[in-house]
């Protein structure tokens, strides 16, 4: 028996919409195939060839439609307060009387697909359900590797169930005859809509057919309206990777960590670890939930089923896992098709093929001096093909967390690693963190743009309660069952402008210092800003680390510092009447002890 809201929502839609055909998918494999077939007839997408790359295929979007589109992102809550400074507001009402004029006829030509998904391990008391109705097949095939996608959802909805409601157009109805192009959507970045209503639980997005804007199960749902119910229901919607780190004597811990987007979580999740016999097993990349366990642990689930990693840069050097784990059953999208039916984008080899065609599907060489795949090209492909991923990763009780890493992309300033006083601190840490810009989209390249916990972009409501909410869950638990904190960046650079550390692999020495911290078995300085690696305790052996490079990484500048805290006063004070007053405590605190001649 289908559920009765849901069954009555797809029908207010089709009226809405007025598709030709409405098809329910049942996640088998066959209607995977047969989507799969009919895009590749239509010239929607190329299917590489079998032997090199089987059950694989590329896709090229629409040159208007190739990232998330922050600025035509909104939080759709009751009050302009609710949604924060962070965040694009517009009166719920105001905002679906706008995108109904839309979406009335926007389907016409199409078929409305009905995409039950669940957010996690099905059943799992951690997972959550949604429903995704949109027109774009490419979106069913990605959301069929991204989520749990079918009938076990509609079973484990039952006739009364809640769940999110994903509502998705690529805003390119079809006039009788109209041949469709290859990448529907709407190019007027003005008509792309990507909006969330948190109190209601629902997403209604239009007009872009790419990634996080048209795969409604991640960013829109699993963080933006998770981070509300989460909120509302006392647990955590986090943009973390997770990761098992077991070390030489066979004994695991499970780690949670948050950086900015393009700040490598995908390699730091799959990680090849230099150290002799220590191993990291993945259990997510990008999206952690947490829920207090019946042990008063906090046990976290990856809600996601699949990895949509960014491809350029991703190599056998950078990331030998995600190569491996792309070789079938993968959907590439915004690659270079090379002559023999394969992919490729730039750094994926040393050599580039000769020839190709690039990501607008024009003929390319490597001499034009033109990027083949565009910078956001990216793969979507099962986790479980992952060599590396944890055999628990589907565990529905979630793992236990016993550590959580912050860090963003930092010249200066900020240590490799510090970690935390206490609970508060590490909260405090959390929402000073940040990243120098790589990518102009986002502001002038290599300004700071501060990121609490990562969440900027995906919270979907006011920071400040976000962090008040971080505060809250610290009393949740028994203080000896909370994860500790560490800030963590990889990204230090000397005077002259050369990395001061290797990353990748070598991140292995920061993660043995932090397991042996949780061992008590570590010892630590005390500085004004945190706990930092006594001399001789971050293993270092076999590293041609310079040793004046090596007193700079762990550093504490206090000058630099007091010049931050001019700087977080001016961001926090955005918050206005929402900042924690714990936070403001720990900021005072924080510049007290750097203004002291010792620690
Ligand atoms: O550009 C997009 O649509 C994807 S953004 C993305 C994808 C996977 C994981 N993280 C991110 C991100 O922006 O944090
Ligand atoms: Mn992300």
């Amino acid at each position: 028996m289908i559920n009765k809201k849901l069954a009555a929502w797809v029908e207010e839609m089709r009226a809405l919409c007025t598709p030709d055909r409405v098809h329910w998918c049942d996640g088998s494999k066959a209607e995977y195939d047969r989507l799969a077939d009919e895009t590749v007839a239509v010239g929607a997408a190329n299917r590489l060839d079998p032997e090199r790359w089987p059950h694989c295929l590329l896709f090229r979007s629409d040159p208007s439609d190739v990232a998330r589109v922050e600025e035509r992102t909104f939080i759709c809550s009751k009050t302009r307060e609710d949604a924060g400074p962070s965040n694009n507001w517009m009166d719920p009402d105001e905002m679906k009387t706008l995108m109904r004029k839309s979406y009335r006829g926007c389907m016409k030509g199409r078929t409305l697909y009905v995409i039950p998904y669940s957010m996690g391990p099905i059943g799992s008391p951690i997972a959550n359900i949604g429903v995704e109705i949109t027109d774009s097949p490419y979106v069913v095939v990605n959301m069929h590797v991204m989520t749990r996608v079918g009938t076990k959802v509609l079973e484990a909805l039952g006739e009364d169930g809640e769940f999110v409601r994903a509502m998705h157009s690529v805003g390119a109805p079809l006039a009788p005859g109209q041949k469709d192009s290859s990448w529907p959507c709407n190019p007027d970045i003005q008509q792309k809509f990507i909006t969330h209503f948190p109190d209601t639980r629902e997403i209604w997005s239009y007009g872009s057919g790419y990634g996080g804007n048209a795969l409604l199960g991640k960013k829109c749902h699993a963080l933006r309206i998770a981070s509300v119910q989460a909120r509302d229901e006392g647990w955590l919607a986090e943009h973390m990777l997770i990761i098992k780190l077991t070390n030489p004597a066979g004994k695991s811990i499970y780690v949670a960590a948050a950086f900015p987007s393009q700040c490598g979580k995908t390699n730091f999740a799959m990680m090849e670890p230099t150290l002799p016999g220590w191993k990291v097993e993945t259990i997510g990349d990008d999206i952690c939930w947490m829920k207090p366990g019946p042990d008063g642990r906090w046990r976290a689930i990856n809600p996601e089923a699949g990895f949509f990693g960014v491809a350029p840069g991703t190599s056998m050097k950078s990331n030998p896992n995600a190569v491996r784990t792309v070789q079938r059953n993968t959907i590439f999208t915004n690659c270079v098709l090379t002559p023999d039916q394969g992919v490729w984008w730039e750094d994926m080899t040393d050599a580039p093929p000769s020839k190709g065609v690039d990501w607008q599907g024009n003929e390319w060489t490597p001499a034009s001096g033109k990027k083949g795949a565009h910078p956001n090209a990216r793969f979507t492909a099962p986790a479980s093909q992952c060599p590396v991923i944890a055999p628990e990763w589907e565990d529905p009780a979630g793992v236990p967390i016993s550590a959580i890493l912050f860090g963003g992309r930092r010249a200066s300033v900020v240590p490799l690693v510090t970690e935390a006083f206490n609970w508060q601190h590490g909260i405090f840490l959390g929402s000073i963190m940040g990243s120098e810009m790589t990518a102009a989209a986002f502001g002038t390249v290599g300004t700071l743009r501060r990121d609490p916990m990562a969440m900027l972009p995906f919270c979907g409501y006011h920071m400040g309660d976000y962090l008040a909410h971080w505060l809250r869950a610290g009393q949740m638990t028994s203080p000896d069952k909370l994860p500790r904190f560490y800030y963590v960046n990889w990204f230090r650079k000397s005077a002259d402008g050369k990395w001061l550390w290797p990353g990748f692999g070598e991140n292995s020495r920061v993660l043995k210092w932090i397991f042996e911290r949780l061992e008590g078995r570590s010892e630590a300085t005390r500085t004004p800003i945190g706990q930092v690696p006594a001399a001789g305790t971050l293993d270092l052996s076999g590293l041609d680390l310079d040793p004046e490079n090596q007193t700079e990484l762990l550093s504490v500048d206090r000058a630099a510092w007091l010049a931050e805290i001019a700087d977080i006063r001016r961001y926090y004070a955005k918050f206005g009447g929402h900042l924690p007053r714990e936070l403001a405590e720990e900021l005072d605190a924080m510049e007290r002890r750097l203004k002291e001649k010792s620690p």
